[in-house]
Formats: structure tokens, sequence, C-alpha cells
């Protein structure tokens, strides 16, 4: 499975300047077309305006990509039959062949391998809801508490279980520190209602901490950034409660399981708040996008 690191991509990290990795299941299942492609090339503009380079990753014909170029972002939103690809899913894919979107644990996997160091996304997947009956849990934790890399997230998924995450990051020995605030954020909302025990405030504060990883050389395990969307750009709370009930009926009435329950439940708050929770949902990961570029140019400095 040969790695294809684009020209851009190879020289930046070569010269060791900040270079920012980003998922595409977000683009590919997580937002509607065709806002999806704007999303997809305004997100790459945010990175480059703070002067990083954007690595965006996606499996294409069974070729593991770690930067796009416009032709190949434009397959990521649009193609049919685009798969959804976890890390589990990478040496299936590259054998067979098949295009794929990566989620989180899929381009953790593949930024750290290329020698990115600091990945944006939305939200972390977790534990979800009714895990007891589905054993339901992303992948994203496990490969992170294996991957030395720092995720720049909003929190995780508000759909999810968000105490038993938490809990679930501490046992797997997972750093997690709030960005400017000792609450966990809650992805479309600014405050989950779960504090965090660590807070960091500048991005030269996360490149330290990344520093002291290596240097103390511990279980090769992620940092967690959790920058919360602002408050007056966050989703409703009350209209959030609400929906998010309705959404998890629907999923179960539907029998909706497996990799469809997270596009599921995004794609029925989008249609059930008027949009809002899409305005809610960018607004997040463009914060989350500019903040990464910053500590890969921080960690770029050192
Ligand atoms: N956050 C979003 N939209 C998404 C996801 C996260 O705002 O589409 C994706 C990420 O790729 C994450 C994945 O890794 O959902 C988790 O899916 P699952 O619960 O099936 O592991
Ligand atoms: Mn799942």
């Amino acid at each position: 499975m040969v790695l294809r690191v684009s020209e851009e991509v190879r020289e930046a990290i070569d010269a060791r300047r900040p270079v920012v990795a980003l998922e595409s299941t977000i683009i590919a299942h997580g937002l509607p077309r065709p806002r999806n492609l704007q999303v997809a090339l305004e997100l790459e503009e945010v990175v480059r305006r703070e002067g990083a380079v954007p690595a965006t990753i996606a499996v294409l014909d069974g070729r593991p990509h770690v930067g796009l170029d416009k032709e190949q972002l434009e397959r990521v939103a649009n193609e049919d039959g685009i798969r959804k690809l976890g890390h589990r899913d990478l040496p299936l894919a590259a054998a067979s062949g098949a295009s794929g979107a990566t989620t989180v644990s899929a381009t953790a996997l593949l930024a750290a391998l290329a020698g990115v160091r600091v990945f944006a996304t939305g939200g972390l997947g977790g534990v979800h809801r009714e895990w007891t009956v589905t054993q339901d849990e992303s992948a994203d934790l496990g490969l992170l508490a294996r991957t030395r890399i720092t995720v720049v997230c909003a929190g995780v998924k508000s759909i999810l279980d968000v105490p038993a995450t938490l809990q679930r990051l501490e046992t797997l020995g997972i750093a997690v520190a709030g960005y400017s605030t000792d609450r966990f954020p809650g992805f479309y909302l600014s405050d989950s209602g779960h504090p965090v025990d660590w807070t960091l405030d500048s991005p030269a504060q996360v490149a330290d901490v990344m520093r002291a990883q290596d240097s103390l050389d511990g279980p090769g395990s992620a940092l967690i950034v959790a920058n919360p969307v602002p408050p007056e750009e966050q989703l409703d709370p009350e209209l959030h409660a609400r929906v998010l009930a309705d959404a998890l009926h629907a999923c179960e009435a539907g029998g909706v399981t497996g990799q469809a329950v997270t596009p599921f439940l995004l794609d029925y708050l989008v249609r059930h708040t008027d949009g809002a929770s899409l305005t809610a949902n960018l607004a997040a990961v463009r914060g989350n996008v500019r903040l990464a570029a910053r500590i890969a140019a921080a960690w770029a400095a050192a």
C-alpha cells in the first residue's frame, strides 16, 4: 500500500514547514452536496491563509493520498459509491482498488505515516448511546490511543454519549485539553456540560505539550485539543436537545446500524434544524482548521 504524498505536501514536510491534515469523511458523508465541495476547498484555503499547507486525505482507486488536487477533491465530494473507510478498511480498499473517504481513524493513521503531526476535524467519533446493547464505539478512539498525532476538534459529536466517551479517552490514555476553556465542547454547542482537567491557551503551549510527549517517549498516543465553537455561532441548545431526541428515535425506528449511524444522525439534524446545525458544524470546523494551522506553525518553528 504505497502512500501517495502530493508534491506540495512532501516539500513542506521535508522543509519542516507547517502542514495540516484534513479528513474526507466529513466531505463525502458528513455534509450535503453541493455544499460539501465548497467546504472542502474553503477549509484548504483557511489553512493556506495561515501560512500552512493543507493535506486532505482520502483513498482513490485503492491508493491512499495525502494531499489532494482539485479534481481529486471533486471525486471525494461527488462520486457515487465512495466508501467510508476507517483504519481497518485501508488494506481492504487498497487490495481491491476501492475509493473511499477516510474517517478520523484512517486519516490520523495515514497522516502519521506521512509524517504530518497536526490534524483538524469537526467532532471525533466516540461511544454511542445505547452502547450496552450495540457495543458501538468509534474506532477513532482505539486508533488515537496508539498514534502520535495532535487532533484539533470541537469535542466529540453530540449525537454520542459524551461522558462515556470522556471516560474511554481517560481509560485509553489519550491526552485531552480544552483550548481556552475548562469545559469540554459539545460539537454544535460550545459546552457539552462536562469539564476537562487541562486548559491550553496558545498554539505555542500546545506545541510545548507535543514536545513533552516526544521527550517522555511513553506510549505513542494522541493529543486532543478540544476547541469550542464560539457561543454566538453555536446551535440553540434547546433546539439541539429536541431534534437530537427525534433523530435518535428515527435512527432506531429505521433500523440504522454500524457505519451508517453517524451520517444518518448528522443528516437528520441538518434537515430538521433548517440548516442551523450545518451552520454551527461549519463554524466549528473552520475554527478548528484555523487553530490547527497555527499549532502546526508553532510546532514547525520549534
Ligand atoms: N464529525 C463530523 N462529521 C463527520 C464525522 C465527524 O462533523 O462526518 C465522521 C468522522 O470521520 C469520524 C466518523 O471519524 O464520523 C466517525 O464515524 P463512526 O462513528 O462510524 O466511527
Ligand atoms: Mn460506529
